[in-house]
């Protein structure tokens, strides 16, 4: 049962979830000791003021777009389409799909045929409009006091010459490139970069360790691997080189070689003379890129061809590599930004995420980018040197858009309101949260706290399959429920489902899926068409499958309820608990374990892990702070478990399989919910389990 096993098992499970397709207590707020039994009746209007100005100021014009979007995709759409730069248009249908796996081989295409390029529309479009002198990023370092800035103009001159270098070094169209760099402005300059000359960038968190790096690299076989030497998080340092050479060790035993590391010298953390060089493959960013040229012809591509590709986690030990294509995620991206964050030319947005997950791609990068918008780029900790270092970099910026996730708000929550308040925050219009549901107490405190009492918030519900926003507020359209991510995006049809697949109408809870494709759609996991088909669209054939469990309130707002696959959230980020099990048993003195998410106060879900040693070892602390590490190694400091608690056994069914909903209770110390344990191949492990809950 660890580290494997197909994914529609997880389905079969799913019956077994009581916080899956129910209505969650977290949601209903219960996660902070909150009673909420009106919270469906928690209006919150946006004031007649901001509704006036916004793009769609009524829930009236929302529903006739909306309409639109579903009985006319292709107009609604093409319409859009037709403000961004296409070197040729898309052939006569806007789009095709097939997302049932019983009529055949799924597959999303949109705009077939016609081919553009990303970062012309992202960095020359706007220069061509004549925003070439505006700020396009603006740059927070980790200590205050550092910063920088570049106008559109200075960002296609950076852009162009990472394109040449890139070029020059033999990298085209197709190719796979690394980025393993922390938020300085060459994280979103190399991504454009190989946009522009159509390579496909992966960009891998920098808080992966080097063996999660390697499994990425042996994935999508890269030509270049993009770093940089060191970086500063808070007060601490981190050598990122040092983790991409064991990276790239830990590839050549697996006959993969990455011929060229392209060295960034982040000189504010570390001097090249410290950094460890391997001659013929390292080479400095600093000491080429320059002296290419700041112009670099566009290489046009098919709208369907790959942008980037992004490893997620599932219910299995091995990540998947999200593929998203080019026109679609474009026009997707771009729109949902706009909308979603009622976006004007004047605003100057702060996107808290790192370009290492998906919201950094969208939200940081080609989103805002594509719309011509100022993007505030913060390299720091949230909380260093203090608490209030997000209010002062608005203050500093003046932000107008602010778009964090749950975990900050709760942690900057509990840190107290003076840190916020002795900021001025006049500049802020329009909240956003995203990751995880935000529970209703940290949204009131986002919004009567950091916002003044007069920022909508959007809460944004999608996914790093997604592309894009699905289930979102637009700001100024209608009332919002603290909690809940309201309604869907023009051209999603949200369904939820029962656990035979049956569409549920009116008031209700079960699983959440999407019929029929949406621009932004991922096209499929790279390599693995068939894990594709068998995760998302054969366990509800007819419609996408989120892994969500949602709920529908009697007016209609869809409340997100959590994962119900083997995936939990933690701070926002998605990790398998698979992926923790396989860590843990790589150590050589554990046989077993089993993972799962508990509520935690600050981070959502906490990681609870459930270890059985080899027969004889003791327990020791000893032991314990091995095992964490073990985890930290493989897989990156974001996924060290909270918990070890020792199992002599796992409760298991006959036929082998961990029950979980069983650990789940237990994690939680909810006792007297165990449920029905008497299928269990030895009732008994039950009972030791709880005798060793706290050791
Ligand atoms: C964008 C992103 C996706 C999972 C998703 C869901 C959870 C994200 C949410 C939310 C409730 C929100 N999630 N946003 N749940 N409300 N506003 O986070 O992508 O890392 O792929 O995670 O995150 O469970 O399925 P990703």
């Amino acid at each position: 049962a660890v580290g494997g096993g197909d994914e529609l098992r997880h389905v079969e499970d799913m019956a077994d979830l009581p916080s899956g397709a129910g209505k969650s207590s977290r949601v209903k707020g219960v996660i902070l000791g909150e009673s909420l039994a009106s919270e469906e009746d928690d209006l919150v209007f946006p004031s007649r003021d901001f509704s006036q100005q916004a793009l769609v100021s009524s829930l009236q014009q929302y529903q006739e777009m909306y309409k639109r979007s579903i009985d006319d995709p292709a107009g609604f759409w093409s319409e859009i389409a037709s403000e961004f730069h296409w070197k040729k248009k898309w052939d006569s249908e806007v789009y095709s799909e097939n997302i049932d796996v019983s009529k055949g081989t799924v597959m999303i295409e949109w705009f077939k045929g016609a081919t553009t390029n990303v970062c012309y529309n992202a960095v020359d479009r706007n220069i061509e409009a004549g925003n070439g002198g505006k700020i396009a990023m603006y740059w927070e370092g980790n200590e205050p006091g550092q910063d920088g800035q570049l106008t559109y103009a200075q960002l296609l001159d950076k852009v162009c010459q990472l394109a040449n270098y890139l070029k020059h070094v033999g990298v085209s169209k197709g190719d796979a490139v690394v980025i393993y760099l922390p938020m300085l402005m060459e994280l979103p300059i190399a991504m454009l970069a190989c946009a522009r000359i159509g390579a496909i960038h992966s960009v891998v968190f920098a808080g992966f360790s080097a063996e999660s790096l390697a499994q990425r690299i042996i994935d999508c076989k890269p030509k270049v691997v993009i770093t940089c030497n060191a970086v500063r998080r808070g007060a601490k340092p981190i050598f990122l080189k040092e983790i991409v050479d064991n990276a790239l060790v830990e590839c050549s035993k697996n006959g993969v070689s990455v011929g060229l590391c392209l060295t960034y010298e982040n000189q504010l953390a570390m001097t090249r003379k410290d950094t460890k060089w391997q001659d013929g493959r390292d080479v400095w960013w600093q000491d080429v890129v320059p002296n290419f040229p700041t112009t670099c012809e566009v290489e046009w591509v098919d709208a369907e061809d790959p942008l980037f590709l992004l490893y997620t986690s599932g219910s299995t030990g091995k990540p998947k590599g999200v593929l998203h294509t080019t026109g679609g995620y474009m026009i997707y991206t771009a729109t949902t930004f706009k909308y979603a964050f009622d976006y004007k030319p004047s605003d100057i947005y702060w996107c808290t995420a790192d370009c290492g997950w998906i919201t950094g791609h969208s939200y940081v990068t080609y989103g805002p980018l594509l719309n011509g918008a100022t993007v505030v780029v913060f390299e720091g900790a949230p909380n260093y040197p203090d608490s209030g270092r997000c209010w002062d970099i608005v203050d500093k910026y003046k932000v107008t858009i602010f778009y964090t996730a749950p975990t900050l708000i709760r942690s900057l929550m509990r840190d107290g309101n003076e840190y916020v308040t002795r900021y001025s925050r006049k500049s802020l219009r329009i909240l956003g949260s995203v990751g995880e549901p935000i529970n209703p107490s940290a949204w009131r405190w986002f919004f009567n706290v950091v916002g003044d009492s007069q920022c909508p918030i959007s809460d944004t519900w999608w996914q790093t399959e997604t592309g894009g926003f699905m289930i979102t507020p637009l700001p100024g359209a209608w009332p919002q429920k603290p909690g809940s991510a309201t309604f869907p995006f023009f051209g999603v049809q949200p369904v939820i489902v029962d656990e035979k697949g049956k569409e549920i109408e009116g008031e209700c809870s079960g699983y959440l899926c999407i019929k029929k494709s949406w621009p932004g759609a991922f096209r499929t996991l790279y390599g693995d068409h068939d894990r594709y088909e068998t995760t998302y669209f054969k366990p509800f054939p007819g419609y996408y499958f989120t892994g969500d469990g949602c709920s529908r309130d009697k007016d209609g707002y869809h409340w997100l309820t959590g994962r119900v696959d083997d995936v939990i959230n933690v701070s926002g980020h998605r990790i398998g608990t698979a992926e923790i099990e396989s860590a843990l048993v790589s150590h050589p003195l554990c046989a077993e374990a089993a993972v799962v998410g508990v509520e935690h106060e600050v981070k959502g879900q906490g990681i609870y892990a459930f270890v059985t040693l080899v027969e004889g070892v003791p327990y020791s602390e000893e032991l314990r702070k091995s095992l964490v590490l073990a985890v930290r190694n493989q897989i990156g400091a974001f996924a060290a478990p909270d918990k070890i608690h020792w199992a002599p056994g796992l409760p298991k069914t006959r036929s082998g399989k961990i029950m979980r909903r069983i650990l789940r209770k237990i994690a939680s110390k909810q006792l007297n919910e165990l449920g029905d344990t008497s299928t269990l191949a030895d009732p008994s492990v039950v009972d030791q389990l709880i005798a060793l809950s706290d050791c």
